[in-house]
């Protein structure tokens, strides 16, 4: 087979998830509640069918099959996350040895199958003892991160080198303190400015953590959803509105963490507008000392932006969305499930900016993916025939190729995901997997895409 795009040798093939999404056992081996247990009792109709974290796709029982079938389809690296109520149940404090055992055992198994476990620390699950205290608003929660990454390094890091502080940390901020989609539904500029403060705070203490660990012959990154802000024209007023766009969504996240020092713009715009969080003196050598080794970015969409069309209201809550409005580009490729646009070539502009503005760090596509629903419909003899998503990681690709060749530091493409999970408040709504999960047997199936992934990855591109 002749091959038109092959990637650099020692590629990442593999997929992503997070423990809320797979584990299940959500009440059970000693694991204390975080907020999605608690949102899901106190208001389960936010979730698509009534469907919450308790069971999801039982990896806590079903992970040594998985790992056998992540193997099957040629995965050299697989990124999870540690959830923090599981190994520290009340948040702070006490460490829960049966979760020391079930992550012991999952480490293990993926090394022996030669599958490098890529390790993040939180993804969405705060605590719900720590969440009573405040969340991420309180900065004393800052501290008891810190303690938990501190012993994830110890207890793990003789074994994982990957380690990731963070996944979408702006998501929290959106969905808890903006817009109504994360518990604990706060609509308040202000708290969200100061929760997106503190969890780069809670991101550098624990970065000084891993390099004071048996880890720190690894590396430490972290995982930003980067959404590429395109104006609507070159209209001075929209590219107004896309550079402001980009401060809010991306640069927030991507300026700390990888050249460690906030853009002058941002602050300045919260400031004229009172929404600046509280900070300490000592903050900016902490900050500092927080910049990544490496950079997993998570790519589903663009944003398109035009200036507003109408004043926004100033006596309502503060939003980014004073400074510009989304833009529906005529003609838009669209996964209609999701609601998403799909354009492949912001992958590209992606790496060619962390080239260009973020001395090209080492960085690799740490989830993108498509989301369907009603997947069962597209089975022929039990399989289901995914080619749209064979297409919509395929065309990704090339683009990645092409940042590569053009002298990008691109280390790996991960899927989300590995086997259809929970999605927050879609529940089960649009499946990603490469693998089909049946929620009543968990008996998981592959859909076509997996074959084709495993050829793709044997043969280290197509
Ligand atoms: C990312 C998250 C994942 C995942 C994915 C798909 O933002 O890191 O946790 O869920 O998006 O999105 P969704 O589940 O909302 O369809």
């Amino acid at each position: 087979m002749s091959m038109e795009y092959k990637f650099p040798e020692g590629f990442w093939w593999g997929s992503a998830t997070s423990a809320t999404q797979i584990e299940g056992a959500a009440n059970e081996g000693g694991k204390g509640e975080n907020i999605w247990d608690h949102w899901f009792q106190t208001e389960p109709n936010r979730f698509f069918e009534n469907v919450g974290p308790e069971t999801t796709s039982d990896f806590y029982h079903w992970y040594k099959t998985d790992i056998q079938l992540m193997k099957e389809i040629g995965h050299n690296s697989f990124r999870m996350s540690i959830s923090w109520s599981r190994l520290i149940p009340g948040g702070r404090g006490e460490v829960n040895q049966e979760a020391v055992s079930f992550y012991n055992r999952v480490i293990d198994e993926l090394i022996a199958n030669d599958i490098e476990p890529f390790v993040n620390l939180f993804h969405f699950d705060m605590p719900l003892a720590l969440q009573k205290e405040g969340g991420w608003e309180n900065r004393e929660v800052t501290d008891a991160f810190e303690v938990y990454a501190q012993e994830a390094f110890r207890l793990f890091g003789d074994r994982v080198k990957k380690w990731f502080t963070f996944n979408e940390p702006i998501v929290p901020v959106e969905g808890g303190y903006l817009y109504d989609f994360h518990y604990p539904n706060v609509v308040d500029g202000k708290r969200a400015a100061q929760v997106a403060y503190h969890t780069m705070i809670a991101h550098a203490k624990a970065v000084r953590a891993f390099r004071k660990s048996q880890a720190k012959d690894g590396t430490v990154g972290i995982i930003l959803n980067l959404t590429p802000s395109y104006p609507r024209s070159q209209h001075p007023a929209d590219l107004k509105a896309a550079r402001i766009a980009d401060l809010f969504f991306n640069r927030s996240f991507l300026d700390p963490a990888v050249l460690g020092y906030y853009p002058q713009e941002l602050a300045e715009l919260l400031r004229e507008h009172g929404q600046l969080p509280e900070t300490k003196q000592s903050d900016k050598a902490l900050l500092e000392s927080g910049k990544v080794d490496m950079l997993g970015v998570n790519y589903y969409q663009p944003r398109r932006v035009k200036a507003k069309e109408h004043m926004p209201n100033l006596h309502g809550p503060f939003m980014p969305d004073w400074f510009f409005d989304n833009y529906e580009m005529p003609g838009r490729k669209m996964n209609p499930y999701r609601g998403w646009e799909i354009y492949e070539k912001g992958m590209y502009d992606i790496m060619m900016n962390l080239k260009k503005n973020y001395h090209n760090i080492p960085s690799f596509i740490s989830e993108n993916g498509m989301g369907v629903q009603d997947e069962a419909r597209f089975a022929v003899d039990g399989e289901i025939q995914d080619d749209y998503r064979i297409d919509f990681i395929q065309e990704h690709l090339k683009w990645l190729h092409q940042a590569i060749e053009e002298g990008c530091n691109a280390k790996g493409y991960h899927l989300w995901t590995f086997m259809d999970n929970w999605s927050w408040m879609n529940a089960y709504k649009n499946r990603y997997g490469f693998l089909s999960v049946d929620l009543d047997t968990q008996e998981r199936t592959m859909k076509k895409s997996a074959h084709w992934f495993s050829v793709v990855s044997k043969n280290n591109g197509f």
